[in-house]
């Protein structure tokens, strides 16, 4: 009888599972629980290319590599304890004001969220909904823009669901671009130099910026033809896609922030926010820098085209600022994302596809990927944002420096012990 070789991922890694299709039902579920490193109580779903839960059983439809099934691990242990002050610490937090207003609607918010319909739910994510609402809450959002908590909280959640439980562009990096979009506008005062709807605009983007990523990057997209490059004809199919989602549960009354507003701001908002999360894409990086040190000197905060490229630069900063902030923050972020681009290389030397060099676990050290990173695009890019806010220096250049010196120690290491 021959072997069925079943493919999935977990958490975007890839694995197969191989056995024989009379073998006993316990042994299949066991292979997937030992690939997705599941303790014993934890529940395992195995989702089909559709979408579709699928049983894990002996007569599981073999597939290839190029239709992976999704394994995903439910963790049993929902009552840890709320994260609370240790969230502040691990994230950053020293940013903003914010950390009173969380201590004052946590309690309240936290009963809303404790709903039914949120199953699966975890502290530590609920504890992030909150904090995105109270965001909204302190740059008054909800009172400019008569957006009622139940459709914000039904909204966050939505956006909750549709980030993937991958390594690095998961709900977490959505909370910390949105984090640091939130600092950057009260460090830069910017509630006083653009309208409310514009900083509506950013932090929502922020929010919505990378929904339902699967841990390839639009090069494995585009080269291994699928569904997302085909729909956007390899034009940015991610951040395409990200922006559609975004869209698609804005669609929806309920989770509908904007229902409240007029017609003609929605469309503004829309544009704004196709904008500001179309401009994440990495391969427009020199594009938009370029725009923006065009227009630095001149800069005028009532000319729109100009705040237009301010608000894409905002966004870039926000998205890629992990090593702007404390390096025991920063680093396992960064362990995180190379785990995530060694996935995808892995899938691509399976499937035969070009390996993405920076991504190739045989060539790319922490530190010298790192290090390169920060010369040639966090400092460019973090320069010319401090050059039209000054005080940014502090905040966001100085822990760059730092990382860099860290990096650069760390290479130094690594090559001694390479020639010994
Ligand atoms: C980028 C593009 C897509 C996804 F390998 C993530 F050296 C990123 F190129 N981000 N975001 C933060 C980063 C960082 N890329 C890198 N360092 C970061 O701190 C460099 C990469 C590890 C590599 Cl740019
Ligand atoms: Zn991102």
């Amino acid at each position: 009888m021959a072997t069925r070789i079943i493919y999935f991922t977990v958490n975007g890694r890839p694995e197969k599972a191989e056995f024989l299709p009379d073998c006993p039902a316990q042994d299949v579920k066991d292979l997937f629980r030992v690939a997705a490193e599941a303790g014993p109580h934890d529940i395992l779903k195995l989702y089909n290319t559709n979408g579709s839960i699928i049983n894990i059983s002996p007569h599981l439809e073999p597939n290839n590599p190029h239709a992976c099934y999704k394994l995903e691990v439910v963790a049993a242990d929902c009552n840890r304890k709320p994260l609370g002050e240790e969230l502040t610490v691990a994230l950053g937090f020293d940013l903003s004001s914010m950390e009173k207003s969380t201590l004052e609607v946590t309690d309240e918010v936290r009963q809303y969220l404790k709903t039914p319909t949120f199953d699966n739910w975890q502290w530590e994510d609920t504890e992030i909904m909150v904090l995105l609402q109270v965001m909204y809450t302190d740059l008054d959002f909800i009172s400019t823009f008569n957006i009622e908590v139940e459709v914000l909280q039904q909204f966050l959640y939505e956006v909750y669901r549709r980030y993937n439980n991958i390594p690095f562009h998961n709900f977490k990096h959505c909370f910390c671009v949105t984090q640091m979009m939130y600092g950057l506008i009260w460090l830069t005062d910017l509630r006083t130099k653009m309208e409310s709807i514009d900083l509506l605009i950013m932090l929502t983007s922020a929010v919505c910026h990378d929904l339902d990523h699967t841990g390839y990057n639009n090069a494995y997209q585009i080269n291994a033809r699928t569904e997302l490059a085909l729909r956007y004809n390899d034009i940015s199919p991610l951040e395409n896609h990200h922006c559609a989602v975004a869209f698609e549960i804005l669609e929806k009354k309920e989770s509908n922030i904007f229902r409240n507003l007029t017609t003609e701001q929605y469309k503004r908002i829309r544009e704004g926010m196709i904008k500001c999360i179309l401009a994440t894409d990495m391969t427009r990086h020199n594009e938009i820098l370029n725009k923006f040190k065009s227009i630095l000197s001149s800069f005028d905060f009532g000319n729109k085209d100009h705040k237009d490229v301010l608000m894409m630069i905002m966004i870039k900063v926000s998205d890629i600022s992990n090593e702007a902030r404390p390096m025991d923050v920063a680093e396992p972020w960064l362990d995180c994302l190379l785990q995530e681009f060694f996935n995808q290389s892995d899938m691509e030397k399976l499937e035969g596809l070009p390996v993405t060099p920076f991504m190739d676990r045989d060539k790319v050290t922490k530190p010298s990927s790192q290090t390169g990173f920060i010369r040639f695009v966090l400092f460019p890019l973090f320069i010319e944002l401090a050059n039209l806010f000054p005080c940014l220096e502090q905040h966001i250049i100085d822990p760059v420096r730092k990382a860099l010196d860290y990096y650069t120690e760390m290479e130094k290491a690594l090559d001694k012990e390479k020639q010994t």
